[in-house]
This record gives structure tokens, sequence and C-alpha cells, in this order.
């Protein structure tokens, strides 16, 4: 399969959450291992695991609630460059031609909360033949100073931004699970779960799966929720764990 793909490794895929700033060394490599062997244009997203949540927790900045300390900004940021970097390198190792991106230096919120990120910079170096990589981070928030910025909201965003043909969500998770933690096969609209994931209002960004979905459902192209074990399946051109797919 060609075309472009935006793939997110979610950052409880790719770190030991439980101990602070320890990637997961094994699922990194493999996870790198399988974006080597794509076929297709990458861009890689991936979440703050042990690194970024570690310090957002510690100075309580959330994607709603900033600070304007510069200290703890900067603690929050470094903590995901040092993680970005390790992302970077083994992707690098694995023959992608992974290049980090910062969304401090690019992105920005209004006072509605509502992200906005120049996105030439990762068009072009696609088109040069590169592999951007964003990661969840700070951004600058009008009245709050700095707040997070996840995963999840840069793939919504950078998505149609590339033309992405494909998306995929690297999670713990096989898919979304209905009740019975069955994988739900295919998700058009929200309705059809509200039931199993509850109801979720649009700030519901960072980690909720009715977040997730509901953005998702946005996109102009299909996305995939599944595990670590189904990514290589994905990027061969499978629809693994749940499709969510609102068009
Ligand atoms: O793990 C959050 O990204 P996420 C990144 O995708 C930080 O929610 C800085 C905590």
């Amino acid at each position: 399969m060609t075309g472009t793909v935006v793939v997110k490794l979610g950052g409880s895929v790719i770190t030991d959450k439980s101990e602070s700033e320890t990637v997961d060394r094994d699922a990194l490599d493999a996870a790198a291992a399988a974006l080597g062997e794509a076929d297709a244009d990458l861009v890689v997203v991936h979440g703050g695991g042990s690194f970024g949540h570690h310090y957002a927790d510690e100075h309580g900045v959330t994607t709603e609630r900033g600070t304007r300390d510069a200290a703890d900004a900067l603690a929050i940021h470094d903590a995901m460059t040092r993680l970005s970097r390790e992302v970077v390198d083994a992707l690098q190792s694995a023959g992608v031609p992974a290049l980090p991106v910062r969304p401090l230096s690019a992105g920005s919120r209004n006072a509605d909360g509502d992200l906005s990120l120049p996105t030439d910079q990762i068009r072009r170096l696609l088109g040069e033949g590169f592999a951007p990589v964003l990661h969840g981070d700070v951004v600058a928030h009008e009245g709050e100073g700095v707040t997070v910025v996840s995963g999840d909201e840069l793939v919504v965003e950078v998505a149609p931004a590339v033309d992405a043909d494909r998306v995929g969500l690297c999670s713990t998770v096989p898919g979304v699970l209905d009740g019975e933690d069955a994988v739900i096969d295919r998700i058009g609209s929200i309705d059809e779960v509200a039931d199993v994931l509850g109801d979720s209002d649009a700030t519901d960004v960072s980690g909720g799966m009715a977040g997730k979905v509901r953005s998702l459902l946005a996109l102009d192209a299909p996305a995939q929720i599944f595990g670590p074990d189904a990514l290589a399946g994905f990027l061969a051109g499978e629809a693994p764990g749940t499709t969510v797919d609102g068009r």
C-alpha cells in the first residue's frame, strides 16, 4: 500500500508508565521495525507516557489548566523532547527518515482552547521524503499561559493537512471495547456507541475514548484504533481493531 499514513504511538505503548522517564525498549523497537517496513509516506505522532504526563501532573498542567511558570513549562517540554529523541532514534535505526517537529514552536490555542498548528513545514518535510515526528507537548494558550496538547489532538490537526489516506491509533487496547469487552468492529457515528462510551463533551481530548472517537469521526479519512500487535498489519493495509469512519 502507498499513500500518506498518520500513525499515533500511544505513550502507554512505548513507555513504562509505572516508572518515570522509562522507555519500553522492546515495544518501541517493535513499533519502529513495523514502521520501517511500511510502504507509505509516514507522519508519526506520539503521546507522553511516563515522560510528559509525569511532569504535567506534578505541575498541575492539563489541556485546559495552564501554567505561566517557564521552568514548569520547560520541564514538561524537555521530557517530551527526550522521549521524542528516543522515538526518532529508534525510527532512524529502523530505516525511517524521521525528523522531530516540536508543537511548542508552532502551535497555540485561543481562549476557547481551539488548537491551531501551522503545517507547511510538515507537508514540505513529507514532500522531501522525511517522516515528521510530532509529540504531545505544551503550547501557548490565550489566557492560560501554556497548556498540554495531546497526541490525539495533533493527529486530528495533521491528518487533514497532509491529506492522509489512513489514520492509525496504536494504543494498549485492541480497539474500542463494548460492554462485554469485545472489540467493536466499526463505528460510523457517536450515537452507535453512546451507551458503551458514555457521553463526552468537546473538551475530552486527552485520553477519553469517547473524545477520541468523536474527533476521529470528523476526519475525512478512515481511522483505526488497534493494539501494538496489529501495527504491522495496519501498515500493510489491513483494518485491525475498530474502524472509525464518519464519512
Ligand atoms: O499522551 C500528552 O500527550 P498524550 C503529552 O497523547 C504531555 O495525551 C505533555 C503530557
